[in-house]
């Protein structure tokens, strides 16, 4: 039987590189978008190189993903790409819309021509309830975004939707609540933690220093998620789900896990800095995924003790050697 297709945009991403070893698990055959650069940064996906297939493309250009989508023919689009870091999002607020609301249409319109029985996810997020509006959020909480970044997302959404029941596309959305592993962005509040823990524990700082201490999260494992995303195509029902571990943590309680793996008092080395601080604070997030439970069997399998864990010790690990 031949392979199902699966075309990821942004498999250079934390969440690209473990969907694409998810896919080709599962036996896809698995093609990455990715945008031209003067310097490679395939470092998340080295590993799986020999397996998937790159195509250059890039969202601010839809005839780009229009011919992506006619070399690469795939049965499902997974659309991960996006100027991701809601900090960046203030200083870019145009280019953030650009790529992360508008590049969606682009997309979806792409698809649109080319072959509209193409399934289509889109990486929503937690961003859009911003300021909650209820406690916990699942699929029916209203938007209420705090950053460009999540205005960007919530567009992204909506017109997810708006070609599903305008074109009578399989168009979903995942609303993803923060998912975190060794592959993060350094410049995310976890990732930055368990590295500087790492090399605080090994002699390289001796200080760590961020924003806002009391932001609560509801903080999973990426690896974890994007098995959700494949889920969630695969239903007969073009649904929206919200995927969450159901536990919110704060960013000083990260700290307090985090130097404690390596037998130090997290109260010796944080220093808060104006500079990290946003103009617009997302103070507290918490899902419910009984909907993603209930209808795809998915739970968040690694918990916040053991994320927080793994982040710190492979950092420590890959500053060794
Ligand atoms: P990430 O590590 O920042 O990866 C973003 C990817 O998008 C990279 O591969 C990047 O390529 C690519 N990209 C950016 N602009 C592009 C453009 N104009 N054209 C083509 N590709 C472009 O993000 P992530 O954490 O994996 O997240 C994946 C998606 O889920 C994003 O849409 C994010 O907004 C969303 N999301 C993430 C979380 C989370 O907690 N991680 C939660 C909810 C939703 P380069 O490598 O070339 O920069
Ligand atoms: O911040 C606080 C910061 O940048 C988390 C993206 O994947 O998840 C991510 O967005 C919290 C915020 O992630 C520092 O103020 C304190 O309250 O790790 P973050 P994020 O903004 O939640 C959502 C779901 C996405 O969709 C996004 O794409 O931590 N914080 N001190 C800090 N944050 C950073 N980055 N750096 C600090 O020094």
């Amino acid at each position: 039987m031949a392979k199902s297709r699966a075309l990821i945009t942004g498999i250079t991403g934390q969440d690209g590189s473990y969907l694409a070893e998810f896919l080709l698990a599962q036996g896809y055959e698995v093609f990455g978008m990715i945008r031209r650069s003067s310097t490679v940064n395939f470092e998340r996906i080295t590993h799986i190189q020999d397996k998937i297939s790159l195509v250059t493309g890039d969202l601010l250009d839809e005839v780009s993903m229009i011919n992506v989508l006619k070399q690469t023919k795939p049965r499902e689009v997974y659309n991960l790409a996006a100027q991701s870091f809601v900090q960046t999002s203030w200083s870019q607020p145009v280019f953030t819309g650009e790529t992360t609301a508008l590049g969606v249409t682009r997309l979806l319109d792409a698809i649109r021509t080319v072959d509209p029985e193409i399934r289509f996810y889109q990486a929503s997020s937690s961003e859009m309830f911003g300021r909650v509006l209820e406690v916990p959020q699942n699929e029916a909480t209203p938007f209420y975004p705090r950053s460009p970044y999540g205005v960007a997302k919530v567009y992204g959404h909506w017109i997810t939707v708006n070609y599903r029941e305008s074109h009578q596309m399989h168009a979903i959305s995942g609303i993803l609540f923060n998912h975190e592993s060794p592959r993060r962005g350094l410049e995310f509040v976890t990732r930055k933690i368990s590295n500087g823990v790492a090399r605080i524990k090994l002699g390289l700082e001796s200080t760590l220093a961020l924003g806002n201490l009391e932001a609560q999260r509801d903080w999973g494992f990426a690896g974890d998620y994007v098995k959700a995303m494949w889920l969630m195509l695969q239903q007969d029902a073009a649904e929206d789900f919200v995927i969450s571990t159901g536990e919110t943590h704060s960013v000083r309680e990260f700290c307090e896990v985090a130097f404690s793996v390596v037998g130090l008092n997290w109260q010796d080395h944080v220093v808060v800095d104006e500079a990290f601080i946003r103009p617009a604070e997302v103070d507290f997030l918490v899902g419910d995924s009984s909907k993603a439970q209930r209808l795809l069997g998915w739970k968040a399998e690694v918990e916040f003790p053991a994320l927080v864990e793994m982040m710190v010790r492979h950092d420590l690990e890959s500053l060794r050697n």
